[in-house]
């Protein structure tokens, strides 16, 4: 038996991820839509502890500000009674036909202008929430045809629409920090910021990059064909890792935001021991501390039930994980595999301290590469021992 969830798990959803009634591109809903406040009373119950929003994932987009702040102060009572946190706001720059050419990046300045504004105002709205995280998925900031975008100019674009947001954030004191959403594609045919790497790489030319970090999605940095647990790690190298989207996605297809662990539960398993237990050579390394939020859809074949089941299966496939990656670190024969796989060495400096390169190539230290070439690793050993822990 899996235990139940407490608040001390730091699990969160997205409003639209219950809340997705089965509308896809070749279908129209096959559930209910519920109001924001009944989806948040529900996870409290299963035991989450927080929730998370676009703005117009509660009021609609043409709301006025009168209709904006009744809806808004309705949905916030709700989540305090239900002793729940709301740790990140974000804004939708992606469903409005006015996006279809992007929000930051669009072709017509005057919807870059636009986009800006409302981006600006979901901050408030973020602050206002106490949220601590702004996610920035920019779906539709990309293009479908290389000759309609100046990729030189929607990186300019991008850079200036991100360094506004966060000079206004600092500017107005919140505490409030962005998390960049990288995604290969779909919407758009070629997304910007595809992949975790692409985003670090335009966070570093920002002036204001210091607030200014990580989303990572599973499905999407598998979409890319890229190794998830792999990109959270670089991203916690790099002091990045602010925010995660757990998820499932099995293979090169569309973006399947399945439940967490239904599709590369390998991968998962290895995500999740990253997550709890950190990096082997480094037992005082940098490590995730904030929510895992789960960045999923309940498919569209389950009545309501099933969406408050597969809310339920992400956070125990979580915690299942979580127990088992504890046991795999645990185990003596995994612990000797890994020592014999040379997995601890790495933490190791090549060059010893205080040594030059004029040292290191004066020194001949008897070095055979033959030998060395040799050498067993061991790494199948280790991998099937994780799995003994994952299946066995
Ligand atoms: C959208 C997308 C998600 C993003 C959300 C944040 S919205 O559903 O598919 O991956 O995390 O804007
Ligand atoms: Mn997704
Ligand atoms: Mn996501």
């Amino acid at each position: 038996m899996v235990r139940q969830p407490t608040p001390e798990d730091k699990f969160s959803f997205g409003l639209w991820t219950v809340g997705w009634t089965g509308i896809d591109p070749f279908g129209s809903a096959s559930r209910p839509s519920l109001d924001p406040w009944e989806y948040a009373e529900r996870l409290a119950d299963l035991g989450a502890w927080g929730v998370t929003f676009h703005d117009n994932d509660v009021f609609p987009f043409d709301a006025d500000a009168a209709t904006k702040e009744k809806i808004v102060d309705r949905f916030q009572e709700a989540t305090e009674q239900a002793g729940l946190v709301i740790e990140m706001v974000t804004t939708n720059t992606f469903s409005h036909p006015v996006f279809k050419d992007g929000g930051l990046t669009s072709n017509d300045r005057s919807v870059r202008r636009f986009g800006l504004r409302k981006v600006l105002r979901a901050v408030d709205l973020a602050a206002d929430m106490g949220a601590t995280t702004f996610v920035m998925w920019g779906g539709r900031e990309g293009s479908e045809y290389d000759g309609s975008k100046d990729v030189f100019a929607a990186m300019e674009r991008y850079k200036e629409g991100l360094d506004t947001v966060a000079g206004y954030i600092k500017s107005h004191g919140y505490d409030l920090r962005i998390a960049l959403e990288p995604k290969p594609n779909e919407p758009r045919g070629d997304i910007f910021l595809p992949t975790a790497g692409h985003a670090l790489a335009l966070i570093a030319e920002l002036e204001h990059g210091d607030i200014v970090g990580l989303n990572p999605e599973t499905g999407h940095e598998q979409m890319a064909n890229l190794n998830y647990t792999h990109g959270l790690g670089q991203a916690l190298w790099s002091g990045k890792l602010f925010h995660i989207d757990l998820n499932g996605q099995r293979g090169l297809k569309y973006d399947q935001d399945l439940v967490f662990g239904h599709g590369d539960l390998i991968s998962a398993f290895f995500t999740v021991d990253l997550l709890e237990n950190g990096f082997p050579g480094y037992p005082d390394g940098p490590s995730y501390t904030g929510p895992k939020h789960f960045d999923y859809k309940p498919s569209r074949t389950e009545h309501m039930d099933g969406v408050w089941e597969s809310a339920r299966a992400c956070m125990s496939t979580y915690l299942m994980l979580a127990e088992k990656a504890k046991a795999f670190r645990a185990d003596p024969r995994v612990q000797e595999a890994m020592t014999y796989s040379g997995v601890f060495d790495l933490a190791l400096p090549t060059l010893s301290e205080g040594e030059t390169v004029e040292d290191l190539l004066a020194t001949d230290d008897g070095f055979d590469p033959d030998r060395a070439a040799e050498r067993d690793y061991g790494f199948v050993r280790l991998q099937q021992l994780a799995l003994e822990h994952l299946i066995g």
